[in-house]
């Protein structure tokens, strides 16, 4: 393979443990890996240029663990992260697994699981910091609904909202330097889940006491699997300056959630978002969220961590190259993209100077924009054609 894609801990790349440590459980099949040790899946990230990790409580420290038990799993990550010199980039809660959450967990109708919920998610919030994790994220699986009904959706995001309120009241108390990022998902494994996009995630933190705090943690997949843009998804985010994280990886079309590779799945939407992050200055880890497929063996595994990195890092040399290229500047001129980033009224120009203008609607309305053109010239770019 060439080498000019070698990922480093420049580029911030991070994955889950709970990705390469995925072991082919799905709703028809068994395993078809075994489990994944924890120091040896940090030793493979490090060798192959990965920067960080993240986890769920849960994939260390397995539910119900004693005290005991818990102290000895997070002596070992802490030396395991010392060796390897891995950042831990993220933690966040399985409020999902547990028989306790099949009803959800900041949005149970059972206040007691409510309660209990709040709990977990705060003494991982302790561990979180302590690891040094700047990021904390909340992905509600389970908070959602199979019945109208069995729901009652404004109370559910009072609720909601109360956790959240908490939990960021913890963290401004306890002085810790650590954001939350919701991360949304339309549906699977609740019929349907609360906060189901990007938009929604948004326009709910809004709400929220203190929502300087909170941001999200957009999934590649998740977007799409509500037929939405990512690009369009991701490019909201940051203009709002809410993008506090990303979930990487690959989706073909509305359906169950892939979790393919990145790159795998729907590649112009994966080139396009790299472009905008890259363009954007986006700053947050290069996470990946994937599932390395349970045809594979321990080398399938990391040949699909590698992919993630190497695709990502092809995407953006393609990208610069598009970016630079005189003939897409020139085009992107023809089709007058840099005139979007004109203010519509002059400085000074009233609403009666505007309403004032003479206007000829049926020759503005013939000009073509070139976006044919324009959009072939990108395509080529990606296919490596230019
Ligand atoms: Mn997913």
């Amino acid at each position: 393979m060439h080498n000019g894609f070698q990922p480093g801990p420049e580029h911030r790349f991070s994955f889950g443990l709970w990705t390469v440590g995925w072991q082919g459980v799905d709703p028809f099949g068994v395993a078809t890996r075994g489990p994944l040790d924890m120091r040896y899946a940090l030793e493979r990230l490090t060798e192959l240029g990965a920067w960080g990790v993240s986890f769920h409580d849960d994939d260390l420290i397995p539910f119900g663990s004693t005290d005991a038990d818990r102290l000895r799993r997070v002596a070992d990550l802490r030396s395991a992260v010392d060796e390897t010199g891995i950042s831990v980039s993220m933690v966040t809660t399985n409020l999902f697994s547990h028989p306790v959450f099949k009803d959800g967990a900041l949005t149970a109708n059972d206040r007691d699981i409510r309660r209990f919920a709040l709990r977990k998610v705060l003494r991982n919030i302790d561990l979180a910091a302590e690891l040094g994790a700047p990021t904390y994220v909340l992905w509600g699986g389970r908070e959602g609904a199979e019945s109208p009904l069995a729901k009652d959706v404004r109370a559910a995001l009072d609720r909601y909202a109360e956790g959240l309120d908490l939990l960021c009241g913890y963290i401004r108390e306890q002085g810790y330097d650590m954001r939350l990022a919701i991360e949304p998902k339309p549906n699977e494994p609740r019929g349907d889940i609360l906060l189901p996009t990007i938009g929604h995630a948004l326009a709910f933190i809004t709400r929220l006491a203190d929502g300087e705090l909170v941001g999200v943690n957009p999934e590649v997949g998740h977007e799409q699997m509500a037929g939405m843009s990512v690009v369009h998804g991701y490019a909201q985010a940051l203009w709002q300056g809410k993008l506090f994280h990303i979930d990487l990886n690959g989706q073909q079309g509305p359906r169950y959630d892939q979790d393919l590779r990145f790159g795998n799945g729907d590649l112009k939407s994966a080139f396009y978002l790299v472009d905008l992050l890259e363009s954007a200055g986006y700053q947050g880890p290069r996470h990946f969220d994937f599932k390395p497929a349970r045809t594979e063996d321990d080398e399938g595994v990391w040949a699909a961590a590698a992919g993630c990195m190497r695709n990502y890092l092809i995407m953006a040399s393609r990208a610069r190259e598009l970016r630079a290229d005189p003939e897409v500047a020139a085009a992107l001129r023809r089709s007058r993209v840099p005139e979007l980033a004109l203010p519509t009224l002059e400085p000074g120009e009233t609403l009666a100077d505007l309403r004032a203008e003479p206007f000829d609607p049926e020759a503005a309305g013939a000009r073509g924009m070139h976006y044919e053109y324009l959009d072939q010239l990108g395509m080529e770019h990606l296919l490596g054609a230019r």
